[in-house]
C-alpha cells in the first residue's frame, strides 16, 4: 500500500484544482496537490514538502477529510485528503501541473478529475460550505 496524501487548499470559499501535466500516464487528469508520503515522515510534514515542490507555497495543514483507495501502476494507493490553508506564496504549476484553477463547490464538477480524487469530492464540498 503506498501512502498518498493530498491537500484541499480553500481560499476565500475556493478550492484549488491541479492538472497533471505530461508526460505521467495520468496526464490531463485533476487533482487535489500531493504525493507519496516518505518513510518516516508525518503526513502534514508530507503535505508541506509537496505543496512547496509542486506549487512553490507554504501551507498550513488543517484537518484530515477523509480517505480513499485506487490503483497506482506499482501497488495499490491510499489518498488521505486534508483541508490546508496558505499561508505565503501564490500557487503556480511547476513540472508535475501544467494549469491551476480555483473552483467553487458548484464548479467542483467542471473539470475532469482522477476517479480517486472525484470520490472525494463530496467532502470537500461540505468542507466549503462549512470552512
Ligand atoms: N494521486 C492521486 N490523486 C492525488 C495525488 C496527489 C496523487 N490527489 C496518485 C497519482 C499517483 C500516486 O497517487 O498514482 C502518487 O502521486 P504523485 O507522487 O505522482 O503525485
Ligand atoms: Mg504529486
Amino acid at each position: 500500500m503506498i501512502e498518498v496524501v493530498a491537500a484541499a487548499l480553500i481560499r476565500d470559499a475556493r478550492v484549488l484544482a491541479a492538472r497533471r501535466a505530461p508526460p505521467h500516464r495520468l496526464a490531463g487528469g485533476w487533482e487535489f496537490p500531493g504525493g507519496k508520503v516518505e518513510p518516516g515522515e508525518s503526513d502534514g510534514a508530507a503535505l508541506v514538502r509537496e505543496c512547496r515542490e509542486e506549487l512553490d507555497v507554504t501551507v498550513e495543514v488543517d484537518r484530515r477529510l477523509g480517505t480513499a483507495r485506487g490503483d497506482a501502476t506499482v501497488a495499490p494507493i491510499r489518498l488521505s485528503l486534508y483541508a490546508a490553508r496558505l499561508v505565503t506564496g501564490e500557487p503556480r504549476p511547476h513540472e508535475d501541473h501544467d494549469a491551476l484553477r480555483w473552483l467553487t463547490a458548484a464548479e467542483l464538477a467542471s473539470v475532469e478529475w482522477l476517479p480517486i480524487d472525484r470520490s472525494l469530492l463530496p467532502l470537500v464540498a461540505a468542507a466549503l460550505r462549512v470552512p
